[in-house]
């Protein structure tokens, strides 16, 4: 009898331990997930991020395929040097980290922590131009979207490569996605290939097609 009580003791009292442990080491653990066969970080600076498998994907032709090897980034138009950058070249710069959400026109988002270059040491390789006021990024796509010079310095604007902690994934945007935080969806360009100095306005493929060029989350979407 007495062994029988203690073996139940027993039982139950490794049960607890048992379930606190899961309960602990979830807490503990759970900043940490796999994509494809990299680590991905669910949490940081105490924020919790949107894994990539549950962030949504907006394209206007499906996913770009860009090889690295061959891949330059072009930037010309007001500038002293126009440039080529490599895809090694880009990602050797020192980078940045930061969480930052995403919010589509279309009313959906995620938070995420996006490393980068910012744009604005690239700029500076090449030499902007005085007058300059409007940069203009192209994608594989076709697609283009513009972005004022000083919100791009001013709030330290990155070309981001890496997707919590991930490198980039293709289909969505890989080499470089503009992380235009603060801005709607539409002015994230993805599979970014070439960025234009000007100082003229410009309309981008979204913006032509009545939504606004501003693009302030908050704001107003169209005209
Ligand atoms: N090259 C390219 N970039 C693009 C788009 C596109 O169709 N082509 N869609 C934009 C829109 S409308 C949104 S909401 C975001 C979506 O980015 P995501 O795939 O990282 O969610 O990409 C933006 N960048
Ligand atoms: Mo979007």
């Amino acid at each position: 009898m007495k062994w029988a009580l203690t073996a139940i003791l027993v039982f139950l009292v490794s049960l607890v331990i048992l379930s606190s442990g899961c309960v602990s080491s979830d807490t503990d653990d759970g900043s940490d997930g796999t994509y494809g066969d990299e680590v991905e970080t669910l949490e940081y600076q105490g924020v919790e991020l949107t894994p990539i498998s549950e962030q949504r994907n907006n394209a206007i032709k499906g996913t770009q395929r860009i090889n690295d090897d061959t891949y330059l980034l072009r930037i010309g138009g007001m500038v002293d040097n126009p440039r080529s950058f490599t895809y090694g070249q880009v990602t050797s710069y020192p980078n940045v980290s930061k969480v930052v959400i995403l919010d589509c026109v279309e009313g959906w988002g995620f938070t995420a922590k996006w490393t980068g270059v910012p744009v604005k040491l690239l700029l500076d390789e090449a030499g902007v131009q005085d007058g300059a006021t409007t940069v203009i990024f192209y994608s594989e796509d076709g697609y283009s979207t513009a972005l004022d010079l000083d919100y791009l310095v001013d709030n330290n604007i990155i070309l981001g490569y890496k997707l919590n902690d991930v490198t980039l994934p293709q289909d969505r945007g890989f080499p470089f996605q503009l992380v235009a935080e603060g801005k709607y969806g539409y002015k994230w360009a993805k599979w970014i290939t070439g960025i234009e100095v000007t100082d003229e306005p410009y309309e981008g493929y979204w913006e032509t097609r009545g939504y606004n060029n501003n693009a302030d989350v908050g704001g107003p979407r169209f005209g």
